[in-house]
């Protein structure tokens, strides 16, 4: 696994819960969105071993990102030759929901539970590594994701759990809605647009924050910072077109739009560029999606 950094570390656990010795798995896939150890065991034998097969799931980073990318988790095997009938695939928060969508994998994969599960399509041997099966976070997860594998094995009995650390990575976006208030009030003049000016006057910390959070904020304050430094490093502040990311310009350029202003209203001694005020809503409306 590739080690990232970022701000906030969590822990993603992931488990792996491997039985062996089964003579069939669910021939069309599992039957249930989830399953615990106690239910293993009372149905298909109590475990032998600690790993002994060598089973492992693999994760695409270290990271996770809600709203972001897709998260990559794959079953892999020490001993390639080793294969495998069954899989039943989820994910929960900190608090035990089950949470995230698993894209399709297609062939002798399929979605389940709303797509909150994957599991098999046929007890057909498998071959280790499984392709990465792709699991989307919403933003609105936080903490903890633990990442669960139930496997039905060619051949023993046995099961077994694992867990690793992971890093949360808050995914920056091309959009102004900074402290991420989704789809309450998205983007506000004096939440979103009064953190901008903040931040370039250069108001850092409790200075930057205080007051500018929407209540229904899913940024930490850190993750706000983090946004904020993305767009200015990326030049979309860069709202008048002048090379420069300026708060007199650019920060009151944006806060005036977010309070409705358009047109000459919008743009009178605030451009410093030769963009036209049309030009200029555009360049804010593009940070709108
Ligand atoms: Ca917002
Ligand atoms: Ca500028």
């Amino acid at each position: 696994m590739r080690l990232v950094r970022q701000f906030v570390h969590v822990l993603i656990g992931v488990s792996a819960l491997l039985i062996a010795g089964m003579s069939n798995a669910f021939s069309t896939g599992a039957p249930v969105c989830a399953v615990d150890t106690a239910t293993m065991n009372a149905n298909m034998g109590v475990r032998i071993g600690t790993n002994p097969m060598g089973w492992a799931l693999d994760a695409s980073a270290v990271t996770y990102s809600p709203g972001g990318s897709a998260f990559g988790v794959r079953l892999t095997n020490v001993t390639p030759s080793v294969q495998y009938k069954g899989i039943l695939l989820w994910a929960t928060d900190s608090a035990g929901n089950q949470v995230g969508t698993w894209a399709s994998a297609g062939g002798s994969f399929k979605t389940s539970c709303n797509g909150q599960s994957l599991t098999h399509t046929s007890s057909q041997l498998k071959a280790s590594p499984s392709p990465f099966f792709q699991l989307s976070l919403p933003i609105t997860v936080r903490g903890a994701v633990t990442i669960r594998a139930f496997v039905v094995e060619q051949s023993r009995t046995t099961h077994y759990e694992m867990t690793t650390t992971h890093v949360h990575l808050d995914p920056v976006r091309n959009d102004l809605d900074i402290d991420s208030s989704v789809s309450v009030s998205r983007y506000q003049a004096n939440t979103d647009g009064l953190l901008v000016l903040r931040y370039l006057i250069g108001l850092r910390g409790n200075e930057l924050t205080r007051g500018a959070k929407n209540a229904a904020a899913l940024r930490t304050d850190a993750e706000i910072a983090n946004q904020l430094a993305h767009l200015l490093s990326s030049g979309l502040l860069d709202i008048d077109g002048d090379g420069q990311t300026r708060s007199e310009t650019d920060g009151l350029l944006i806060l005036r739009y977010l309070i409705g202003y358009r047109n000459n209203g919008l743009v009178e001694g605030a451009n410093a560029g030769t963009l036209t005020p049309a030009q200029i809503e555009a360049k804010i409306a593009a940070l709108l999606p």
